[in-house]
């Protein structure tokens, strides 16, 4: 049998509020969703695997139709899907008494129930969320019930208050697939038959690294499992973090011109969340605000340390405020703490704004 697996797609975020591209990405998210359910298709799966947070929170009515208009397009592909932290089930949630298309399979408790596929030789395990927390190890608590069948777990979580549960366990119950959900830096495998397929896209500026779907095929025969498994990269958003080094006489145009060469350097789908370290001079009045004004520049965050001559200011400056508070500092015990203390000082009484 050959399955999509995707997770956390979250239709309905706004990532990167306040930016330029924020709209279009909600859009890009839709779309993306909308493609890979047509690709499903095109690829002739028997299963899409959909293992919570659809939505980024509870889904209308009306996006519930699109959703399901989406899944009426591949009616010979069997969707399976449930409700994760983001949109878990409350008593007048539209998920529970909506109409379906025939091939969709909805987990509707909070406790493991299975849809049985005979003619696929394929059992799918799986539960939705009703709470927003669930520290309960809900994942340890039950059994296959034939092990020849191709045994599949859908599953949400795996940290500490989103169902906490360790593969190797699950996988020693005789489940050959574990689809799960819930983190969404890029997709990993957390074992050889178990995938964190990660966000279908970023929805977050920290969800760094390649996001998309994956497509895997399992064959049983008796106990024995043949399979193959493959991940395919959406390429309309990816996330990097970028760290520059600057010195003491970095300038401006130095700068902007370190950052627009980096990103030229990758690729046009790219954002970059930008840090700044290293020393700067305080003279040098550098504004950072230019940076995050750049294309496809999503944050920039700043951690400088100014580059003063103490001894220079205290010569300098001996009958002042300046000089006064210098001295001061210098009989205080010399640890981080007091650093901090005469840099935020300094920049106070000298009117320089390093960190913004
Ligand atoms: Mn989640």
């Amino acid at each position: 049998m050959k399955f999509m697996h995707i997770s956390d797609v979250h239709l309905g975020v706004m990532p990167d509020a306040g930016k330029e591209w924020s709209k279009r990405r909600k859009q890009d998210i839709w779309d993306s969703f909308a493609e890979v359910i047509l690709e499903a298709g095109r690829q002739s799966v028997d299963f899409l695997l959909i293992s919570g947070d659809l939505f980024h929170k509870q889904p209308l009515k009306r996006e519930l139709r699109e959703v399901n208009y989406l899944f009426g397009q591949i009616p010979q592909v069997k969707v399976v899907l449930m409700a994760g932290n983001h949109d878990y089930l409350q008593p007048k949630s539209y998920y529970l008494d909506f109409p379906w298309e025939e091939n969709v399979y909805f987990f509707k408790g909070e406790e493991i129930s299975a849809f049985d596929f005979p003619e696929k030789n394929v059992t799918i395990y799986g539960l939705s969320y009703w709470h927003q927390q669930i520290c309960e190890r809900l994942y340890d608590e039950f059994d296959v019930s034939d092990e020849k069948r191709i045994n599949i777990l859908l599953a949400h979580g795996g940290t500490e208050k989103q169902i906490p549960f360790f593969p190797k366990q699950i996988l020693e119950k005789g489940i050959d697939y574990i689809a799960a959900g819930h983190i969404h830096k890029a997709a990993r495998m957390l074992g050889t038959s178990a995938v964190m397929a990660g966000s279908l896209e970023p929805t977050d500026c920290n969800d760094t690294g390649p996001h998309g779907y994956w497509i895997g095929e399992i064959r049983k025969e008796g106990r024995e499992v043949f399979g193959g498994l493959d991940f395919y990269p959406v390429k309309k958003c990816e996330y990097k973090h970028e760290i520059f080094s600057l010195e003491t006489d970095t300038t401006q145009y130095e700068l902007e011109q370190m950052v627009k060469k980096r990103i030229e350097d990758g690729e046009a789908y790219m954002l970059y969340r930008i840090f700044l370290e290293g020393y700067v001079n305080p003279d040098a009045n550098i504004d950072f605000s230019r940076l995050d004004q750049m294309k496809q520049v999503v944050d920039v965050t700043v951690n400088l340390q100014p580059d003063y001559d103490y001894e220079k200011m205290l010569k300098e400056h001996p009958d002042s405020l300046l000089g006064r508070y210098i001295a001061r500092m210098e009989k205080q015990p010399q640890d981080v703490v007091t650093m901090k203390a005469l840099e935020f000082g300094v920049n106070a009484l000298l009117g320089h704004n390093i960190c913004r």
